[in-house]
């Protein structure tokens, strides 16, 4: 098959700053023998060991942290503030992952007439299809807990943020993790991607992407019964009673949609507001909209940069024409991707809207009534991944907390990623979790042994 090329561009200038040869099916095969190879030999290293060469990862990572970041600006356009977190939530779960393999035990279980044991093994080689718009964190989301418990990996970055993975693999070399482990293979999801997918010598895919991409992954991975882990889209809400402190939640409003120019799946895009305070708080939410500094990610005033590529630019002005209602923040005009941070009013509940996921740096402000009706509006969407809940009234946010179906809550605050606590979705935000204590039991295998002591 003729290989093609990615072109890497800088989505704030649109200047071409990589090209890379994009992985055939081919390269997959070749890749698959040489990570089942180094996979062996890494399960079978003491667990002490193997704790050891990801700790030097880490510090690897950290001693060019400063290099990752910029890339990252670079190729995803990430504010400067934005990648440097990422390049360290990268060292962080590294340094978490390792701390977890020499705890990455079995049970022993009573059972008369022996012994019962449960032996928790590795997955053997994991296919990683990441995303572009978190490329160096999603990436070693997956990537850090199933090295730790004794997999290898092969990263499928996205088609256009190949570069800080690629710099990873450099740096995973330069820390001694052994030729093989951890391969990238920069390519295109229907070429590279399904090649992982359909691969019978690859054991789980971790997805994180689009919905339809994911449940095509998941109908593929069916035919072999190939384990999955899908990280999808998302339509959050963001729920702020009457009782709330509204200065307060006004004021984080803005970095809840905005952040990463609203490409996070965790993007607070549906600002449900009870409607006795409805006009109060869009009085506080309109100024801290259009102050908003959106421009070069390299300046460390800015608080949000362009959208990853022209196609996803489209897809938000499709979405969102200039006729819509609404509050408007301000976007250069160009080169580079940009769309001003946008609050959408006086839609219906079941505008595209306000029920699909845009992508860009775009809410829909919708009033309601109750506590019932919030959480009917809430619910009212296939997605689950996060919401945040803002209330004076303890009862009451712990009433919301279980009514809403979402895998990532928050109260009187956005917070909804941290790498030791678990992350993912209900409903078609996605399937199986991530991070957290549990996140290398994830990349495992339990089987259970019965040793008679009658015969
Ligand atoms: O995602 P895709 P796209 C959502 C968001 C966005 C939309 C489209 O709404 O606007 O998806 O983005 C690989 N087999 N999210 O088109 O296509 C692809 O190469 C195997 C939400 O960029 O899902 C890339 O590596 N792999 C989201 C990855 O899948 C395939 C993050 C994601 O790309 C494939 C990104 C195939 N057939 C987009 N087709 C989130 N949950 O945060 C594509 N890929």
């Amino acid at each position: 098959m003729e290989r093609t090329e990615l072109q890497v561009l800088n989505p704030a200038t649109e200047e071409v700053i990589a090209t890379v040869p994009a992985a055939t099916a081919a390269d997959v095969d070749a890749a698959v023998v040489r990570a089942t190879a180094a996979q062996t030999s890494w399960a079978a290293a003491a667990p002490a060991d193997r704790a050891r060469i990801l700790r030097r990862f880490a510090a690897v990572v950290d001693a060019h942290a400063e290099e990752l970041a910029l890339l990252e600006v670079r190729e995803a356009g990430h504010t400067l503030g934005n990648a440097r977190w990422e390049a360290g939530n990268v060292r962080d779960l590294l340094d978490y992952a390792a701390g977890g393999v020499e705890r990455l035990n079995g049970r022993q279980i009573p059972v008369p007439g022996g012994l019962d044991i449960t032996i928790l093994e590795p997955l053997g080689v994991i296919g990683v299809i990441a995303p572009w718009n978190f490329p160096m964190p999603i990436a070693a989301w997956a990537t850090a807990p199933a090295l730790a418990a004794g997999n290898a990996v092969l990263l499928k970055p996205a088609e256009t943020t190949p570069l800080t993975a690629l710099r990873l693999a450099e740096l995973a070399l330069e820390a001694g993790l052994p030729e093989g482990l951890f391969q990238v293979l920069p390519g295109e999801g229907p070429v590279a991607g399904t090649a992982l997918v359909d691969h019978p010598g690859v054991a789980k895919i971790v997805f994180t992407g689009s919905t339809r991409v994911g449940k095509g992954i998941m109908a593929r991975a069916a035919d072999q019964v190939k384990r999955v882990t899908l990280e999808l889209g998302g339509k959050s809400p963001n729920i702020v009673f009457a009782d709330a402190d509204l200065a307060a939640a006004a004021a984080a409003t803005p970095m809840s949609f905005l952040d990463n120019s609203g490409q996070d799946c965790c993007a607070r895009t549906r600002i449900l507001v009870q409607r006795s305070v409805y006009d109060r708080f869009l009085e506080l939410l309109t100024p801290a909209i259009q102050e908003i500094v959106v421009g070069d990610p390299l300046d460390e005033r800015t608080q949000m940069g362009p959208l990853i590529s022209r196609a996803q630019l489209e897809r938000v002005r499709s979405y969102v024409p200039d006729t819509l209602p609404g509050i408007r923040g301000k976007a250069p005009e160009g080169p580079g991707f940009w769309f001003p941070p946008t609050v959408l009013t006086g839609l219906p509940e079941d505008a595209p809207c306000a029920v699909e996921e845009v992508f860009g740096p775009v809410a829909v402000v919708l009033p309601f009534e109750d506590e019932a009706d919030a959480i009917r509006l809430a619910n009212a969407t296939p997605y689950g991944l996060s919401g945040s809940i803002w209330t004076r009234d303890v009862g009451r946010a712990l009433r919301a907390s279980r009514a809403v179906r979402a895998g990532n809550l928050s109260v009187n605050s956005h917070s909804s990623v941290r790498y030791w606590t678990p992350f993912g979705g209900f409903g078609q935000s996605g399937l199986g979790r991530e991070l957290g204590p549990d996140a290398l039991t994830a990349f495992t295998e339990t089987k259970n042994v019965f040793i008679s002591t009658e015969a």
